[in-house]
């Protein structure tokens, strides 16, 4: 008999890749999908419709973490083993817009579905999963963030997942659940979210490239990221739940970045050399020399710019995480360094760029939309 996985989030960029990790494992995959205006499913789309369309490879459940209920009737309907709750309002900035959709989403969510669990009598057979954040460290007191490190979040984000990491916590001692939390610092791939700043940048410059876009307009180039890969990542959930006793883990590359860094490497990656000048608000950036075939731009244009829009009421300035338990005892460790992540992004940007361009594809997330929610 397989393994029956449920996953909420699915349609997230963890979603696809830990469906894509089970099914290669031989689990079923149940995933429960929020009903939306139109179709949002591309991530996991190639999982439903492989080879043959008569039989899904993944199994969607409309369901909301803001609704107990159909919470209640997907869990009793699918009797899942293990449970990954993936499903959030995940960006940052958003949150101190929509403060009570996030907590209700990512802290009420997640007591919705341990609560479901416990009374539906799934506890005794089935594991969850929380994925708690890097965000919960926030304001950094100590330097890496370890499991020891305590906790000060700094956005309506970072304080709705700490809720949800102390209740997962609290269901595992006063039940005894097999309930864990990851603590991921952040990580990124070709499918991360456009407007998540890596994926802006990536994208961005590629537009840039090709004439569709002008500039990237940035908020704080000086924060500092601990940035991996989401295929290592979702594997490090996936051990959690494989463990004789449930505990929760940092899982972290152990290496910090800058956004300056960042958004130079992706130009390097698609041959484009920049050079950061002026300071503050005023600073920019603009192409020395452009090698890629193709390319409209010419040494001097800008392609990044910051604007006031993308600060954020309290920074998270700087975060690098220690992931030694969870290679002592997962035995995990990240596969994908900064060097090849920025490069597998730049490249997969540039390439729906080129066929945007073409007129091959249409272009559905355009600047306007990308600058309003970046
Ligand atoms: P995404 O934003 O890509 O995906 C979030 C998923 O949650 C989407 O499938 C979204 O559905 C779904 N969702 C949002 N609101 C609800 C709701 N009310 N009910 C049900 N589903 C909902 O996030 P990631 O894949 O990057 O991250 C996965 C999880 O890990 C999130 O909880 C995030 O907070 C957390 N995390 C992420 C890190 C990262 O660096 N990526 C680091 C640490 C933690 P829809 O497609 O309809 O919007
Ligand atoms: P983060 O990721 O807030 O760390 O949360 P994000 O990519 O949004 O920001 C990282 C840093 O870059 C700075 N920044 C910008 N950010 C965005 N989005 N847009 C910009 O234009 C921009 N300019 C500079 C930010 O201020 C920040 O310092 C992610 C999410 O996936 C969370 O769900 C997850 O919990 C954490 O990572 C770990």
């Amino acid at each position: 008999m397989s393994k029956r996985a449920l996953i909420t989030g699915i349609t997230g960029q963890d979603g696809a890749y830990l469906a894509e990790l089970l099914l290669g494992k031989g689990y079923e995959v149940h995933g429960i999908k929020r009903r939306t205006s139109s179709f949002n499913s591309e991530r996991i789309d190639h999982l439903y419709h492989e080879l043959d369309e008569a039989v899904p490879k993944v199994h969607l459940h409309y369901g909301d973490l803001t609704d107990s209920l159909s919470l209640l009737r997907v869990l009793q309907q699918v009797q899942p083993d293990e449970i990954y709750n993936l499903g959030a309002q995940s960006h940052v900035a958003v949150s101190f817009e929509e403060p009570e959709f996030t907590a209700n989403a990512d802290a009420l969510g997640t007591l919705r579905l341990l609560e479901a669990m416990r009374v539906l009598g799934l506890g005794g057979r089935c594991r969850f999963y929380q994925a708690s954040t890097s965000e919960l460290f926030g304001q950094v007191r100590a330097t890496p963030q370890s499991e020891t490190t305590p906790f000060h979040p700094r956005s309506p984000y970072g304080v709705a997942k700490l809720y949800a990491h102390w209740i997962t916590q609290n269901y595992r001692e006063a039940y005894g659940l097999f309930a864990c939390s990851g603590i991921l610092f952040n990580h990124e791939s070709p499918l991360r979210g456009e407007t998540f700043v890596t994926r802006k940048i990536t994208r961005g410059l590629a537009r840039c490239a090709y004439g569709l876009q002008q500039c990237v307009y940035l908020g704080n180039l000086d924060a500092r990221r601990d940035w991996g890969h989401a295929r290592d990542y979702v594997e490090a959930q996936w051990l959690m739940l494989q463990q004789a006793q449930p505990r929760d883990y940092v899982i972290a590359t152990g290496e910090q970045h800058t956004v300056r860094e960042f958004v130079q490497l992706a130009a390097l990656a698609m041959q484009i050399e920049l050079e950061f000048c002026g300071e503050g608000e005023a600073e920019y950036a603009r192409v020395v020399r452009c090698g890629l075939a193709g390319s409209q731009l010419v040494p001097g244009d800008v392609v990044v710019r910051i604007h006031p829009r993308y600060f954020r009421p309290a920074e998270v300035d700087t975060l690098v995480g220690d992931a030694s338990l969870a290679r002592h005892e997962l035995g995990w460790q990240p596969r994908t360094d900064f060097s090849a992540l920025v490069a597998e992004m730049a490249e997969a940007d540039r390439r729906l760029a080129e066929r945007e361009a073409q007129g091959l594809v249409g272009s559905r997330h355009g600047r306007h939309l990308i600058e309003k929610l970046g």
